[in-house]
């Protein structure tokens, strides 16, 4: 399968994040793309650059005055004497409005992000259309007769919805894959996200939706981010009532677990009988992975591959998270190395 890939992405670093407490370098880094790039190569994928995508394709899941925001805030941060990454100091929460976007810069980046772990730095939004971009070229070359594509994407994107930011996410790359090709010849788009973390922002886009299929295997929000959204009870609602499946895990799953509950999402996905499947390929799941809590092994992704691969759906996988650690890139080329 073919890889697509844009160095733009190395443009977003240098932020920090609030962990525990402490503001610590972020943990979603340049070196991560770079261990999986290196894995892809040294396994003779072909790496292509992405298409030169309108950047209105974006209005198609995103909400046009969050759009500007991304693109403009770190230009209002510096206006104001600021430099460094930004990071929010308040939220509309519970009491509070959420009719009304300040207009300082201040208030307006906690009125469009929903946590304080996202920073955005004077290159995050060339990064993040440069991601998107990736997304919808491997849709493309899907929609076009590839049976399947890979888009190296980073930042990752299934925790950004039509109007916010958060969780390492801008733009949400996933969301795009799906829109791009249920614009060109897919009646239905089933979207299986299996990072460890619940993809609360794809879900949101699709909520109301029964032309896409959201189906998430996660850690349980009771301890996990994004703590707020992820259970089982989410089923959709209007028109998209029963098209969301949320299978949260307990913290420490291990394949043997892990893998019923793919079948069941697999089962799902069966049912819907989609024309593409959109894989949110988290490897955030990896045992060894410093901010999450599963416990699968270098082996089990080829399995997971597998799995995904038998379901014979044309299929765009999408980078999601996994961190830190060189053991992502082989996990990357284990999942990629089981389609034919
Ligand atoms: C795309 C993606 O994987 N985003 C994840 C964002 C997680 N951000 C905050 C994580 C809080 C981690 N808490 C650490 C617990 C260590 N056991
Ligand atoms: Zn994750």
């Amino acid at each position: 399968m073919r890889v697509i890939y844009s160095p733009l992405h190395a443009r977003h670093d240098g932020g920090v994040e609030l962990h525990r407490g402490a503001l610590v370098p972020s943990f979603e880094s340049p070196a991560r793309a770079l261990y999986i790039l290196d894995a892809l190569q040294q396994g003779g994928f072909d790496v292509l650059p992405p298409r030169d995508m309108p950047e209105s394709r974006l209005l198609d899941v995103h909400d046009a005055d969050f759009v500007e925001f991304l693109r403009s805030a770190y230009r209002r941060w510096t206006a104001g004497g600021r430099d460094g990454s930004m990071l929010p100091s308040g939220f509309p929460a519970r009491g509070l409005r959420r009719d009304h976007v300040p207009s300082g810069i201040h208030g307006a980046l906690g009125y469009y992000t929903f946590d304080a772990s996202t920073p955005v730095v004077a290159g995050t939004w060339e990064a993040a259309l440069a991601a998107a971009r990736c997304a919808m070229t491997a849709a493309a070359l899907v929609a076009e007769g590839d049976s399947a594509a890979y888009a190296l994407c980073r930042p990752p994107g299934h925790h950004a919805g039509r109007g916010f930011f958060g969780g390492y996410c801008y733009l949400n790359n996933a969301a795009l894959a799906a829109q791009q090709l249920r614009d060109h010849g897919c009646a239905r788009v089933a979207v299986l996200d299996v990072d460890y973390h619940h993809g609360n922002g794809t879900q949101e886009i699709f909520w109301e939706r029964d032309d896409v299929l959201f189906v998430s295997l996660h850690a349980t929000p009771e301890s996990e981010y994004p703590y707020f959204l992820g259970y089982a009870d989410e089923r959709g609602a209007g028109r998209g009532e029963g098209h969301t499946l949320n299978l949260p895990l307990p913290l420490g799953t291990r394949w043997r677990e892990y893998r019923a509950a793919l079948d069941m999402a697999l089962e799902a996905i069966g049912r819907y009988a989609p024309d593409a499947l959109v894989v949110s390929l988290g490897v955030d799941t990896f045992e060894a992975d410093p901010i999450s809590g599963f416990k699968l092994t270098g082996p089990d992704y080829a399995q997971l591959g597998t799995c995904l691969a038998a379901a014979r759906l044309p299929t765009v996988l999408v980078q999601e998270g996994g961190y830190a650690i060189a053991e992502i890139g082989a996990n990357v080329a284990r999942v990629l190395g089981a389609f034919p």
